[in-house]
């Protein structure tokens, strides 16, 4: 087993939590990666994800290789499409929109990128994506041309999730899409966490340390915030997570 994955499942087994910023080239474009990986170092973050729903072909590549240039931090792919896809990366969230019914991001996307994860030696870690109502359209939305499970059908969330496990998936991420005006009610983060023994990723709307233990408290095991970080950039200096992680 490659090592992004296996660190968490460790992190999991010992019961401590994980915290995931995500960066999107697209709208860091203009900012200084040095200033931004700085403080990501002032900060225990543990994984950056790289990703955004619509990202220039090419930029992802040239983004990640520099940002391996200055951090020691495992970069991880969130691809919006196959076109993120770039070598430069530690590892890569293999996404399938499983609340979805839109066969492109369900299994075509994952098609199209064989030919360039034939070739790279990214670590592959199998997900269960799975789109949840954040109270406006969010750009996952908009561009997977796909409809969100709603906050009040935990049923349909927990089975989603559930059958992404039986189908094998290492992961699950509960997603209220980027700058969600509600992020994943603890309920649902909770209900889901007590029927699925893989790693839960939770993420979206999530900008204050009182949302960030909520989900950690109610079994994320790792949460990311992407939004909250690029808006403020000490918003990580708020966090006190060695209190709340373990
Ligand atoms: C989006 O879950 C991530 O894909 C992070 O969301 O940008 O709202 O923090 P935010």
């Amino acid at each position: 087993m490659r090592s992004v994955y296996k660190n968490i499942l460790k992190v999991k087994e010992k019961n401590e939590k994980l915290l995931a910023i995500l960066l999107d080239p697209d709208k860091l474009a203009g900012n200084s990666l040095t200033g931004i990986v700085s403080k990501l170092h002032d900060n225990p973050v543990d994984l950056i994800f790289v990703g955004g729903s619509t990202v220039e072909p090419g930029t992802t590549d040239s983004f990640v290789n520099q940002l391996k240039q200055l951090t020691h931090i495992p970069v991880v792919l969130f691809p919006g499409d196959y076109t993120q896809i770039t070598d430069h990366a530690d590892a890569i969230l293999f996404l399938s929109l499983l609340s979805g019914r839109n066969p492109e991001y369900l299994i075509d996307q994952q098609l199209k990128s064989v030919d360039s994860l034939q070739k790279s030696s990214l670590e592959i870690i199998p997900t269960g994506y799975i789109l949840i109502d954040g109270g406006k359209e969010t750009a996952v939305q908009k561009k997977s041309r796909t409809l969100p499970i709603s906050q009040e059908d935990v049923k349909k969330i927990v089975q989603t999730a559930v059958a992404g496990m039986y189908l094998g998936k290492k992961l699950i991420y509960l997603e209220a899409g980027s700058g969600a005006k509600y992020h994943v009610d603890k309920k649902i983060i909770a209900e889901v966490h007590k029927n699925i023994n893989i790693p839960l990723i939770v993420g979206g709307g999530i900008k204050t340390q009182q949302h960030l233990e909520e989900a950690y408290q109610n079994g994320a095991d790792i949460v990311v915030v992407g939004n909250g970080f690029e808006e403020d950039k000490n918003l990580l200096s708020q966090f006190k997570n060695k209190l709340i992680r373990s």
